[in-house]
């Protein structure tokens, strides 16, 4: 049983294309240009990047049933209608969101947390526990809570957010760094900085996050994490270790410290947020693909933050 060093890895990995039709592209080209035109996509940092996070989205999302984002072609008003046309104000957003799974309570670490793969400190840092069992992609392919599920422990700092996941799974692959990691088994964390803000905007902008933390391979690959929104393969300064214990099949345990200031806000006690924390799965060794994922929100659509639960933070 051997811990692994903490790692603050970028991606760099490069986009590989799959077997998609031609057509497909043109569609997924033209859709992309409308993306840019209206701000919806990621900062990405450069085309391939661009591309890369087109192919995530669509990929990961392509058989959960919601459309693509689609943009209304602005219309030009005479000058007469445009000077008439009647503002309308959005709704007050309310203080929390409800439906998309258990909201959450977290309170501050009763203790130092030392990201190590070590859980001792963990017993009495008063942190919240809960569940990743909700299917929220694949549900073909998922074959039960031996085959994907989770428990997680959070709890707070000035400083960071903590995290602890153990995972359940039966055969562990991840041949992916940095921003294909999601083909790979991983955890996937999400945060709404900016709850009420922006409440009824169903894309990223600064205020949200989707983080991938990858336990490596356990072998040549060390423990990973990359930014996936809000923007591509931005650089990250989270503590990740990772830890797989012998004979456990594809069990892992994964703990983490992540920064406020990647989540580019401030924690205010008595505050709500938006969180979910999902699992990625492959099983399949010769393939990097995504099969499944598990997550704490029942409704998680992964482009989109308002799907996430709210959390409290105290
Ligand atoms: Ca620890
Ligand atoms: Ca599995
Ligand atoms: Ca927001
Ligand atoms: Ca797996």
């Amino acid at each position: 049983m051997s811990m692994r060093p903490l790692t603050e890895r970028i991606g760099t990995d490069m986009f590989v294309p799959s077997k998609r039709t031609a057509g497909g592209w043109l569609i997924l080209c033209a859709m992309g240009l409308a993306m840019l035109a209206c701000g919806n996509a990621p900062e990405a940092p450069n085309a391939q990047a661009t591309v890369a996070a087109f192919y995530a989205t669509i990929t990961a999302q392509a058989e959960s049933g919601v459309p693509f984002p689609t943009v209304a072609a602005p219309t030009d008003l005479p000058a007469t209608e445009a000077a008439t046309a009647t503002f309308t104000p959005s709704p007050t957003p309310p203080a929390s969101r409800e439906g998309n799974g258990v909201n959450l309570t977290i309170q501050r670490c009763q203790v130092i947390i030392g990201v190590n793969g070590d859980d001792s400190d963990w017993q009495n840092a008063h942190a919240t526990t809960f569940q990743l069992s909700s299917t929220t992609y694949g549900e073909n392919e998922w074959q039960g809570q031996n085959d994907l599920f989770g428990e997680a422990q959070m709890c707070w700092t000035d400083s960071a957010l903590y995290l602890w996941v153990s995972v359940v799974d039966d055969i562990h692959v991840q041949t992916e760094t940095g921003v294909t990691s999601w083909k790979g088994d991983e955890i996937e964390f999400f945060f709404d900085g900016d709850l009420r803000g922006d409440f009824y905007d169903d894309s990223y902008d600064r205020d949200d996050t989707q983080l991938g933390l990858s336990p490596g391979n356990f072998d040549s690959i060390a423990p990973n994490t990359v930014e996936y929104r809000p923007t591509l393969g931005a650089d990250t300064t989270i503590e990740i270790a990772a830890r797989r214990a012998i004979g456990t099949g594809g069990n892992y345990v994964l703990e983490a410290g992540i920064p406020w200031a990647m989540l580019r806000t401030t924690p205010e006690t008595n505050t709500n947020y938006g969180l979910c924390v999902a699992l990625s799965d492959n099983d399949h060794v010769n393939a990097a693909q995504q099969d499944s994922m598990v997550s704490n929100c029942t409704n998680l659509l992964t482009p989109d933050p308002t799907t996430f639960a709210t959390v409290t933070l105290q």
